[in-house]
């Protein structure tokens, strides 16, 4: 397939790669790990990439790609086979259409080609692989990209997804010359505003007899820090993890744009999904979320929680 694929680049003049919305470090680092190597390999092609941005872009601009155009392109849609990750604009109109992905997911999507390693740590180092298999250069721009990318995915080479291949992929990207503290420091230094945040944060975490942590984030709260509740709800829960007497943690957050309360549930060993589901929600086993209408409901989310916990 990897040949073919190739030959699809060869054959193409306009190439236009796509990846999911909202994206994070290793769909935009796949993105445009593509994109910069096939730029410098093919300087008379057209190379697009496209898609909505977020503070996660330490890239640059993305292209706006008229209809007529996709349609005389091969599309690459990376990070996602799933059609609610995706606008349907961003692929609909191919000439070719390939996805590559990493994830469990399945296929829903009408496409010519798809690449699926669900045991590859990222779609960054599926990237990297293919354009070393077709004999592409990766180039400075491209390797830095990718490497964000993997590191994106895998905490910094932290979890369970980092294999051998995983390392000795990064080994290769490492050989483009890019300045790692350089990448690393852009990505996680972080004000001195936002560590205190994180430390007001830690400071008032509350705890159940069986030690299950927990915080309610309240609208005053949120408005005494200038908050917004999808920083405090997803961004900050991982502040409460890692620790060890805590075999449970849940982040609750007021969300005034629809006047809910939103759940974070994480566990290193409860399966805490049965509890998310209970009410209404979903997620992984150990990581998962749903969300409420009153504070009453969460008193009832921490006892289902306490009482998961054996002594
Ligand atoms: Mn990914």
């Amino acid at each position: 397939m990897e040949r073919e694929i190739y030959s699809l680049i060869q054959q193409y003049d306009s190439i236009v790669i796509a990846r999911h919305k909202n994206p994070d470090l290793d769909a935009y680092g796949s993105q445009f790990g593509l994109y910069y190597a096939l730029k410098e390999k093919y300087p008379n092609k057209k190379i697009y990439a496209i898609g909505d941005t977020n503070s996660q872009n330490y890239f640059q601009d993305l292209d706006v790609v008229d209809i007529d155009t996709k349609k005389a392109s091969l599309v690459f849609v990376l990070d996602t086979v799933a059609s609610q990750m995706l606008n349907e604009e961003d692929y609909i109109h191919h000439a070719k259409l390939v996805f590559v992905d990493h994830h469990q997911n399945y296929l829903e999507i009408d496409s010519d080609y798809y690449i699926r390693d669900t045991d590859a740590s990222s779609t960054s180092e599926m990237i990297a692989n293919l354009l070393i298999s077709f004999g592409i250069e990766i180039t400075y721009d491209s390797a830095r990209a990718l490497y964000m990318g993997i590191i994106g995915d895998t905490g910094r080479f932290l979890y369970s997804s980092t294999t051998s291949k995983t390392l000795l992929t990064a080994a290769k990207l490492l050989d483009a010359n890019i300045k790692t503290q350089e990448i690393h420091d852009l990505i996680y230094l972080e004000s001195f505003e936002s560590k205190k945040i994180k430390n007001i944060f830690f400071n008032d975490i509350q705890f159940t007899k069986k030690n299950v942590a927990y915080r309610k984030n309240t609208q005053e709260f949120l408005d005494k820090y200038n908050l917004d509740a999808n920083y405090v709800s997803r961004g900050l829960i991982s502040q409460m993890s890692g620790i060890k007497e805590v075999p449970i943690w849940v982040n609750f957050t007021y969300d005034k744009t629809d006047n809910k309360i939103i759940c974070e549930l994480r566990s290193r060993e409860y399966q805490v999904l049965e509890i998310a589901k209970k009410y209404g929600g979903g997620g992984h086993l150990y990581a998962c979320g749903c969300s409420v209408d009153t504070w009453e409901e969460t008193d009832e989310i921490i006892k289902d929680l306490n009482r998961m916990v054996k002594r």
